[in-house]
Parts: structure tokens; C-alpha cells; sequence
């Protein structure tokens, strides 16, 4: 289709119904059969309504009913084959690369090996970028990482030659690979196969069947990490409550070598500390038969009769509106978006914005020197692998009804593939926003006018569970040719028992100062410890084409001449190109205000502006730890909220390739201080979006979910408002859905 006329007919097409109806009575108290109380095809003014209420049949539903009609048939994806030089590596791809291993003298041997990581070994860049559909895909190559006796590989598989190439073999540099389910389910176990363990748990006063392990990242602190793969364990009483996080078995940590799987130490210092209760816990629905009663919410949801305005070719490309681009699950980053190209209505032509987009990293340090919290410094998509990590989405809830979901191919650590599905979706949303406006002030004599757009956006979304946290990751594209990056926080505190019920036991000093609790007391005997999450986005933007620069345009203070103005000042814009990586290290601040434009200076606007794009940072946070603590070391990355690198393929992942027990000598900092030249050249921006997390009792027992986000916005980029010819909505477009009357 017409990209102009299909950018037209997606506001007219979608169509939103609310599915309200009147009811006194609450969620729990509403009919089975819900199918009754509407009637869309009868009062409707389209046909094409025909809503089903789902909210009330939630409870008995199993999840896989609720996925939505767009979704294609589950299948196998045993005959999935690539289409695109960037789609992941499919089933058969993944099985050959374990048989290709399975020979290789490195895997021969006895010792013990494991497959850490096996992706797609992209093609270089300007392969892809050359690359048209219907062009033959470039040689498919596997890039696998593997662990054998105690050393790391790194490998590329060629699966068409069949010939394996030992890219770093062994690997010399410190850190480990993701640590693997299995090693975390052996972690996990371990415990309980140690008699010390065992009796302290029994001393006290927990049956050993109630309780849950989970391993936590050593993080890196010299001497006890050195030279041996390790993780922390610690334990949790799961009796009466399914949110065992809220009842740690306080200061029992235990060093387990996961190679060996030996207990190295057991750590017990908080024998004098109760285990919180399990009252007030659960968060599950079903465990409230007695819900809030005061003004319960309608039923909500977004109706699209005709379906959604996109649509994703060959499993992978997405095109919508005025936008296209490459979407692949990845095991460690969780998605990866590429070849972002948005359409230009004046030209009629298809432009480059972003070559690849994705979380690089993330780092949670908690404020808790003591004992049994110092080492908890977590950096979620090195050590354990934000795709791995990432549970299927539940239809209904975590996407709306009109979502289109996709599959992730993994591979195990035996190299076997395995299915995560629906890990990903794609949805249109219709906030009730608005694209733009304008009233005119109605002068007497002139005609009212008044131009309204609505606006609707295209979001893709993951969400990865990194044990007790939830991140929610949503890409979202507006057609005015904005990309917003948002991370959501949800799921559970980890948190520290304490033997005060109550603020007033808090012991003080002489001086009236209340003792350190590293954070707030949230229930009896819990503390929410204080805690930073820092998310380090990859941005490879390429403005019409890789060859950019980095503009800063400050905001400066000019004092006005003597006599020159009533005025003693203005602001003024100063442009500087950055030269170099150290100058394009950003530390945010409201009193030296700038914009970060990335620009094509070989490519102007009709009146001479450089095309570009501003990468606009929102509501983030700092790191405030000195740069020589082990674990700001290994998270530099977040020393500044914004880098500028020159591209290179190696440099992906900002706490290093190898970021268990990293020591941060492979760290986006180290990159960025050799200061190369990024002038005029195919550059990589990175940005970390930051939250300080001061806990409150609001978020226990689980934490309403707390959002931030930055944004990549054309300026200069279009010649003019690149939405002014898109339509309004209509009455007559939009079907109305009513509510059947419902005996009060
Ligand atoms: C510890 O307790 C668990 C659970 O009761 C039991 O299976 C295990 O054998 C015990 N381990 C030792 C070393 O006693
Ligand atoms: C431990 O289990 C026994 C037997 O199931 C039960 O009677 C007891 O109450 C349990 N103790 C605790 C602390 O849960
Ligand atoms: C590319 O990155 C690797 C890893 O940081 C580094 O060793 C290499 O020198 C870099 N190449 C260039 C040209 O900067
Ligand atoms: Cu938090």
C-alpha cells in the first residue's frame, strides 16, 4: 500500500470502543455469563463491534484461551526459516550449531562445557544496510559463547561452511559469562545438601520445606571472588505466603563455587532477627474474596474491528503508519530493534533514523555496606540475561486485546533451542492524547475554526522478571517521528528483616541521631533498603545515513549592552560539534541546559539546517558512589547519563561482554577515555536512565509500577510538521458499542 495512504487510513481504521455498561455491583459479584449484557451488533452504528466482555471470566480462564484472534496459531517454529539478514537464529540454525560443536576438538574432551550464549552473528553493517528483500541473505553465522573446565570462549560458527572460528579462545580477560538456569536451579538447591545449613534453619524454629533459596551475584571484591566462578545464596521462609521476598531469613548468606558446586562459606549473623510475618503478602487476586467496593472501574479495552494498522512481515519486520523496523527477541538484551526507517511525506522517501536500539545494561547497587547486602550491586542483563529472563506476556493484562505477540528461540546451556512464547508484543495504543491542536479565538466576523488530531502510537513490549524485580520495557513510536525509550519498575523489594515493629524502637545515639538503617521500615520487622536502577540503553543512530555527529546546543546566559534592551539578559543557543568521546561524556544538569542533536551535516533542510535527531533526556538519577568503589568500577557505564563512542562492532554491552564478577576494565568508560574521534562518523550514543529508589510502605507487599523514560525526537529533520496531513477521527468511523440495560 501507499505509505501515504496507508498512514491516512490507520486513523481511520482504528477505531476505539470503551465497553462500558452500568452495574452496582463489584468485579467479584458480576454474572458468569457476561456475553448477556452487551449488545454491539443491535444499537452499534457498525456491525463491526462485537466486544466480549473477558475481564470476569479472568479468574477461570487459563492464559492460553485469552490469546487474542490476531495472534497466528502457535506452531512449533521447528520449520521457521531466516528472511532477513538480521532475524535470529531459527530452530534448525540452532540445532546445527550444537551438532557442528558437538566435533570440534575444543568440546572433545571430557571436561565439563556449557553453552552460555548462541546468537546470531550479525553481518556487518553495510551488508545489512545494502540488503533489499528478495536479495540473497548474507553467509548466516553463529556467535556462540562457551564455557569449558574453567575457560570462556568466544566462537563463530559459520553455517554454511561448517567452520568454527575461535574469535578469543581462551578468554583473558576477567568476568564470567550469564550464569545459566541450571547453575541457578543447582545454586538455588545447594543449601540444603549442607548439614550447618540445615541446622540453623531448624534452630530457627523454620521447617526446611518451607524454604526457598535463590542465588544473588557476587558482584567483584577481590580476594573471596577471585579466580573461581561464585554466587551468594540466600534464603527466604515461603510458609503461608507465595511472596517468600517479604520474609528473609536475615544475614544467612552462603558462597556457593558454581563450577565445583561447593558451599565455600556459610555466613550467619542474624540469628536474633525474626522472620516477618506472612500476614498482609499476597498479592494475589484470588486471595482477596472482599475487593475495594468504593466506585469499581468499567470494563476498559481498545477495540480495532479491522485490526491493527501494522503489520509484521516475515515474523520480524514491523511497518506502521510511516514506520518500519527489525524486532528480534535476544536472550541478553531482551529486544533488539534495527534498520528503524521512518517515511518522510514531503519526499515520499524512506529514511534512515537508528541502525540498532537495546538495553546494553543495567546496574542496581543497594545502600547496605553490611555484611549480608554489600555485595548485592546487580547488573541484570550481563549476569543472567534480560531475554532469559523475560516470562511470557499474559494477554488482556500486560498488553491490550488488540496486541500482536512474538516468540523468542533460545538455546539452552546444552545447546538444545527452546521456545519462550509470547515474549514480546506489538500493540497500537490510544492514550485519548492529542497529536496537535488549534482553536482560534472566535473574532467576531471570521468562521470558528478549530484542527484537532488524535493521537495513536505503536508500542512494542517486554517484560523481563529478574527474580523479584519486574522491568517493563516499551519501545514506543509516535508518527510525528518520535521514538520513546520507557522502563517501567514493578514486581518486589528485596528486602531486610529487622527486629523493630515500629519507627519509635529505632535506637538513637546521645545527639538524637536515629540509628543507620540503610532505608525505611515498610511493614513489621521489613525494611525496603535504598537502591539505585540504572538501565544503559545502546542507541546506534544513524540520520540519514551512519556518517553523523554529535551537536551540543547549550543554553547560554547573555548579559544585554548597556542601553541596548530594557532587558539585562537572554538565553541564547551555542553549537558546538563534539570532537571527541570525553567531550561527548554528559553529565545532565538544569542549570547548564543543552540539547543533544545527533546531525548529518551532509545532508541539509531546504533552508539549510542539518537533518537531525535530539535524543531529550526526562526524569533520570546520578550515580552518587565513588568512582573507586568495586562496584561503581564495574558499572562506570553509569558515570554519565550520556556517551558518544564510534561505532564498533565489539563495544555492545557496557559493563563488558564478560560482566559476572567483571572486574570493569571492559566497561563503556574504558572504552570512552581512549577519546577517539567521533566527528563525522558512524556513531553510537548511549543513555542510562536512572531511578534512586528510596522504598515507602505503598510498596510493599508489591510495588505499583513506577515509570521513566527518554526520547528520540526528529529536530530539523522533517522541512515541516510531518503529521499535518493526517485526519481526524470521525463519529461515523467509530463504532459505539452499548451496554445492554442492566437491572440495577
Ligand atoms: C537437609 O534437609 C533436607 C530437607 O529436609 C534434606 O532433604 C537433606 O537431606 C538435609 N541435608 C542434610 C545434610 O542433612
Ligand atoms: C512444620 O511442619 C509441621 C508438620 O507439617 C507443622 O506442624 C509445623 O507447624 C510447621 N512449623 C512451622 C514453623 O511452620
Ligand atoms: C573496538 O573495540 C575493541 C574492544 O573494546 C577494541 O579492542 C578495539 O581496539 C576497538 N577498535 C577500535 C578501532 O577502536
Ligand atoms: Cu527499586
Amino acid at each position: 500500500m501507499e505509505p501515504k495512504l496507508f498512514f491516512r487510513l490507520f486513523l481511520l481504521i482504528i477505531t476505539v470502543c470503551f465497553t462500558v455498561f452500568f452495574t452496582s455491583t463489584s468485579f467479584s459479584h458480576a454474572p458468569s455469563s457476561t456475553a448477556k449484557l452487551f449488545d454491539c451488533t443491535k444499537s452499534s452504528s457498525s456491525p463491526l463491534c462485537a466486544s466480549r466482555n473477558f475481564l470476569f471470566k479472568q479468574k477461570t480462564r487459563p492464559i492460553a484461551q485469552n490469546v487474542p484472534k490476531t495472534k497466528p496459531k502457535n506452531h512449533d517454529h521447528v520449520s521457521d526459516t531466516p528472511n532477513h539478514p538480521l532475524d535470529p537464529l531459527t530452530v534448525m540454525e540452532i540445532n546445527k550449531v550444537r551438532s557442528i560443536l558437538s566435533s570440534h576438538a575444543l568440546f572433545a574432551s571430557r571436561e565439563p562445557h556449557t553453552l552460555n550464549s548462541v546468537v546470531l552473528e550479525e553481518p556487518d553493517k553495510n551488508l545489512v544496510r545494502q540488503w533489499d528483500k528478495g536479495d540473497q541473505l548474507p553467509p548466516r553465522k553463529a556467535s556462540v559463547i562457551a564455557s569449558v573446565g574453567g575457560d570462556s570462549h568466544v566462537l563463530t560458527v559459520d553455517l554454511s561452511t561448517n567452520l568454527v572460528d575461535l574469535v578469543d579462545s581462551p578468554v583473558r580477560k576477567s568476568g564470567y559469562p550469564i550464569v545459566t538456569t541450571e547453575e541457578m536451579d543447582s545454586a538455588a538447591s545447594a543449601p540444603f545438601s549442607n548439614a550447618d545449613f540445615n541446622r540453623t534453619i531448624l534452630s530457627r524454629g523454620i521447617n526446611l520445606t518451607d524454604v526457598v533459596c535463590i542465588p544473588m551475584s557476587s558482584g567483584w571484591f577481590g580476594n573471596k571472588e577471585d579466580n573461581k566462578r561464585v554466587t551468594k545464596i540466600q534464603c527466604f521462609s515461603s510458609q503461608g505466603t507465595p511472596n517468600f521476598y517479604m520474609r528473609p531469613i536475615e544475614g544467612l548468606t552462603l558462597l556457593f563455587d558454581l563450577d565445583t558446586k561447593q558451599i565455600l562459606e556459610i555466613t550467619d549473623t542474624g540469628q536474633s532477627i525474626p522472620i516477618p510475618g506472612s500476614t498482609n503478602t499476597d498479592y494475589r487476586y484470588s486471595n482477596f474474596p472482599n475487593r475495594d467496593k468504593t466506585r469499581p472501574l468499567n470494563p476498559i479495552s481498545i477495540e480495532q474491528p479491522r485490526g491493527p494498522s501494522f503489520v509484521i512481515e516475515d515474523n520480524h519486520l514491523v511497518k506502521w503508519a510511516n514506520w518500519e523496523f527489525h524486532l528480534k527477541p535476544d536472550p541478553r538484551a531482551g529486544l533488539i530493534i534495527s534498520r528503524v526507517r521512518v517515511h518522510d511525506p514531503d519526499t515520499e522517501k524512506t529514511r534512515e533514523v537508528m541502525y540498532k536500539g537495546f538495553v546494553s545494561e543495567l546496574f542496581i547497587p543497594y545502600m547496605d555496606p553490611s555484611e549480608a547486602w554489600y555485595f548485592k550491586t546487580y547488573m541484570d542483563a550481563g549476569e543472567y540475561g534480560l531475554g532469559l529472563q523475560t516470562m511470557s506476556l499474559e494477554p488482556l493484562n500486560d498488553c491490550p486485546r488488540n496486541a500482536v505477540y512474538m516468540d523468542g528461540i533460545f538455546a539452552a546451556s546444552d545447546g538444545t533451542p527452546f521456545v519462550r512464547e509470547n515474549m514480546i508484543c506489538v500493540f497500537e495504543s490510544y492514550a485519548g492524547d492529542i497529536a496537535w491542536r488549534h482553536t482560534e479565538y472566535p473574532v467576531p466576523g471570521t468562521p470558528p475554526l478549530r484542527e484537532v488530531r488524535p493521537k495513536v502510537t505503536l508500542v512494542v513490549r517486554m517484560v523481563a522478571s529478574v527474580g523479584n524485580y519486574d522491568y517493563i520495557i516499551d519501545y514506543e513510536f509516535q508518527t510525528d517521528g518520535l521514538m520513546r525509550a520507557k522502563v517501567g519498575l514493578s514486581g518486589i523489594l528485596m528486602v531486610k528483616g529487622t527486629s523493630y515493629v515500629n519507627k519509635n524502637q529505632v535506637k538513637k545515639d546521645k545527639e538524637g541521631n536515629e540509628e543507620e538503617l540503610y532505608g525505611n521500615i515498610l511493614s513489621e520487622n521489613v525494611i525496603g533498603v535504598i537502591h539505585d536502577h540504572y538501565v544503559t540503553f545502546y542507541l546506534d543512530l544513524d540520520v540519514d545515513g551512519p556518517d553523523n555527529s554529535f551537536l551540543k546546543v547549550n543554553l547560554k546566559r547573555q548579559e544585554t549592552a548597556l542601553g541596548e534592551s530594557p532587558r539585562k539578559s537572554y538565553m541564547k543557543a551555542v553549537r558546538n560539534i563534539v570532537k571527541t568521546e570525553k567531550d561527548g561524556q554528559i553529565k545532565l544538569s538544569l542549570y547548564d541546559p543543552s540539547e543533544y542533536h545527533v546531525i548529518n551535516s551532509g545532508k541539509t533542510t531546504r533552508v539549510g539546517n542539518p537533518t537531525s535527531y535530539k535524543i531529550v533526556p526526562r526524569a533520570t538519577a546520578a550515580s552518587l558512589l565513588d568512582h573507586d568503589d568495586p562496584p561503581q568500577k564495574r558499572g562506570a557505564f553509569t558515570n554519565n547519563q550520556i556517551w558518544v563512542t564510534p561505532y564498533n562492532k565489539s563495544e555492545q554491552w557496557a559493563g563488558g561482554l564478560f560482566t559476572y564478577q567483571s572486574h570493569g576494565d571492559d566497561t563503556l568508560a574504558v572504552w570512552s577515555d581512549r577519546d577517539r574521534d567521533i566527528e563525522n562518523k558512524d556513531i553510537v550514543v548511549w543513555y542510562t536512565l536512572g531511578f534512586h529508589h528510596i522504598p515507602c510502605q505503598e510498596d510493599f507487599p508489591i510495588m505499583p509500577t513506577v515509570s521513566s523514560s527518554f526520547d528520540l525526537k526528529p529536530a530539523n529533520f522533517f522541512e515541516r510538521n510531518p503529521i499535518l496531513k493526517a485526519a481526524p477521527n470521525f463519529e461515523y468511523d467509530l463504532p459505539v458499542c452499548g451496554a445492554k440495560s442492566v437491572s440495577a
